[in-house]
């Protein structure tokens, strides 16, 4: 069976346009709320197969969505490289922070394929469970956005620890970096083995960076690993999502050999469309707070979208991932006019109609 969302990744026309949501499992949903509370911590239920495929499939349960991620976290990386990994309950990640150069040689690369040996059976079961229409994405986060996590030790702060190392002192940032393409590269190749059919690359905090330090940091590392698995899987898809990197997008789409871009909450998609190569495919980018609050904001904001996006390599999806406050029956609605919409006919879609 033809899989719409692999296909509209690819130029291939398809029956409708495809939509999976980033964070689509997860606490919004209160079957995964129930589920969660079989783990003693997160990284434990990330690491039990039976309850990660059953996170990955509960959102595929209740609406008809073209592709499925499988629940992990991009954390899982520093976690097998050897770093203290923790999720605080409603706070999110604390790492024990690198300290400077001499903390890299206590990473050691060579335990990860072993150390993530459950999110690789979670992919095999799920490619077995999932519905026939529906694709399965595996996932990384990219060098950068990992590194700052392993020296900031946290999300959402002002980033100057992990800012201050890479001007400081290249060189050493360099080596963290490279050690993470590496790492990123094997635990890619290893899921899409296990199953995977597409690719997306997180790099959440790109755009903390100016211009001249994301093409070291941020495009070539996502350039790398991109060139590494189209070297053993050339049609696969290689999806980039370098976040709030504002016009700098463009720098991604001219020179990545990435098959699609996720775009970002502020991102014009018609502007993106219009400017990067026609090759590229795009996925984006409803706010996620237009999805929480529904109604005919979301149906108007979602209907706009649409209608902007003026060719098929194109893959609806938030701008940032699902919030936890959102009422899952505006997910139902929303898969629903996506699913309806029919280019000229945005008043059709808007009702939701079924073709
Ligand atoms: O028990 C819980 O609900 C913990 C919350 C949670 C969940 C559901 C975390 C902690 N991670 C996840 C799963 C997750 N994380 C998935 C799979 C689920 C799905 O998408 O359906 C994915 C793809 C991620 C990716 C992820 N984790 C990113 C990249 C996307 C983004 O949001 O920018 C990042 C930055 C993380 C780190 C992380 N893990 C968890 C939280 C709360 C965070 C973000 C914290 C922060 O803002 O720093």
């Amino acid at each position: 069976m033809n899989k719409p969302f692999l296909d509209a990744l690819a130029g291939r026309p398809t029956s409708h346009v495809p939509i999976w949501l980033m964070r689509q499992a997860g606490r919004y949903l209160p079957e995964y709320r129930a589920l969660r509370t079989r783990a003693r911590s997160f990284l434990e239920f990330c690491y039990t197969p039976d309850l990660a495929v059953e996170a990955t499939l509960q959102p595929l349960r209740r609406f008809p969505l073209d592709a499925s991620i499988v629940f992990s976290d991009i954390l899982v990386v520093p976690d097998a490289l050897g770093q203290d990994v923790g999720f605080v309950e409603g706070e999110g990640p604390r790492l024990q922070p690198l300290e400077g150069p001499q903390a890299l040689a206590q990473l050691s690369p060579s335990r990860l394929q072993a150390h993530l040996a459950p999110v690789y059976r979670t992919l095999s079961e799920v490619r077995a469970a999932l519905p026939p229409q529906a694709a399965l994405i595996g996932f990384a986060g990219a060098p950068f956005t990992l590194a700052t996590y392993m020296i900031e030790g946290r999300g959402g702060s002002e980033f100057h620890r992990v800012k201050r190392w890479a001007y400081s002192d290249p060189a050493s940032f360099r080596q963290l970096i490279d050690l993470l393409v590496e790492a990123v590269s094997e635990h890619l190749l290893l899921q899409i083995a296990a199953g995977a059919e597409a690719v997306q690359l997180f790099d959440s905090w790109a755009g903390i960076l100016p211009d001249s330090q994301l093409q070291l940091w941020s495009v070539e590392p996502l350039q790398r690993i991109a060139a590494r698995i189209r070297a053993r899987y050339p049609t696969l898809p290689v999806i980039g999502f370098p976040r709030a990197v504002g016009s700098a997008i463009l720098i991604y789409g001219g020179e990545t050999s990435l098959s699609a871009l996720s775009l970002d909450t502020g991102q014009c998609i018609a502007w993106a469309r219009r400017n990067l190569a026609p090759s590229l495919a795009l996925q984006g980018n409803l706010d996620p707070v237009m999805l929480l609050v529904g109604g005919e904001a979301m149906r108007q904001e979602t209907a706009r979208i649409l209608d902007s996006v003026v060719d098929g390599r194109f893959v609806f999806n938030l701008g940032h991932g699902v919030l936890q406050q959102t009422p899952p029956d505006h997910v139902a609605r929303l898969v629903d006019q996506v699913h309806a919409y029919a280019p000229g006919n945005a008043d059709a879609a808007a009702r939701g109609d079924r073709r």
